[in-house]
């Protein structure tokens, strides 16, 4: 008996001396890894719904190409010191099934960092292409100058319709946290000694099609349509051959009986599908970032259709 609890003593000195020594290394190092996935909308297509998880409108769609260049993903922590930045942009097909990894920063302190921040910017010619995507996608970006690129078909009865659309937009994400999950929403990310915490930068292939710029705080509930969208092909503005075009929607009228427009620069579909086409980007599935447009715009735009003449 007397043996025993002197080694129960032992164990305990023992313990108390590796969490002084612990505390001394400022616990540790971990490894922060970012991802991109386009979820089920991207990969799979849109369905048909009731507005929030399909097309209110009786269309279906699905994505040929998601194509996205993210620049600039940085950890820093409360006080603003970035602690890993991307080495170069990264250009990712996000309709390529599966999660996708765009950069790993091991060997980080092992603590919070509540400041993750990243851009989606126009293509470079020498950025890393992830995964399968296919470089002669990337070539058409860096040529155009475009920072997303959507393509695809929509469908609704007997009618298709087409689109290949670009983007210029240049948009930062920041103060990036989780949503909120029993009650708690995470600022940043959580780097804990010897594990790898995973950030996905996933992009949301039914936000290109809401009715309002801002989710949520809404008298009504934000759904997803194609009709309006459609209808710019349709003549007499839009050519007919059923491809629908960004300079054709730039010509359709928006309705604000069925279209929230608050915020809205311009009065077109066109202005509304660009603006939110910066929203496609978010943090860990459905937790957000600030959207920030960071385009250096010249003074003869005032609408964003002015940029797709
Ligand atoms: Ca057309």
């Amino acid at each position: 008996m007397k043996s025993k609890s002197a080694w129960v003593c032992l164990c305990v000195v023992f313990i108390g001396v590796a969490g002084c020594s612990s505390d001394a290394t400022s616990g540790g190092k971990g490894t922060e890894q970012f991802t991109t996935w386009g979820e089920e909308f991207v990969e799979d297509g849109i369905p048909a719904g009731d507005g929030t998880s399909g097309f209110v409108d009786g269309w279906s769609l699905k994505y040929a190409k998601f194509l996205v260049n993210f620049h600039a993903i940085r950890v820093a922590d409360a006080d603003g010191n970035v602690v890993a930045e991307l080495d170069k942009p990264r250009f990712v097909d996000n309709v390529k099934p599966g999660v996708k990894e765009l950069i790993t920063f091991p060997g980080l302190d092992a603590k919070a960092y509540t400041q993750v921040s990243y851009e989606i910017k126009p293509a470079v010619a020498d950025e890393e292409i992830v995964g399968d995507s296919d470089p002669d996608d990337l070539k058409m970006m860096v040529k155009e100058g475009y920072s997303v690129y959507f393509e695809g078909t929509a469908t609704k009865k007997k009618v298709t319709k087409t689109f290949h659309w670009g983007f210029k937009t240049q948009t930062s994400y920041k103060d990036c946290h989780s949503a909120e999950e029993n009650g708690i929403s995470t600022e940043g990310v959580v780097v804990t000694n010897n594990q790898t915490d995973t950030s996905q930068l996933t992009t949301h292939g039914d936000h290109l099609y809401y009715d309002s710029l801002q989710s949520g705080d809404n008298a009504k509930p934000t759904l997803i349509r194609f009709n309006e969208k459609a209808a710019a092909d349709d003549g007499p503005k839009g050519d007919g051959d059923g491809d629908v075009t960004v300079q054709e929607m730039c010509q359709e009228n928006i309705d604000p009986e069925i279209y929230n427009t608050s915020g809205l620069p311009g009065a077109t579909i066109g202005d509304f599908v660009i603006s939110l086409a910066r929203t496609i980007g978010h943090f860990r599935h459905e937790g957000e970032c600030t959207i920030k447009r960071i385009d250096p715009v010249p003074k003869s735009v005032t609408n964003p259709c002015d940029e797709y003449p």
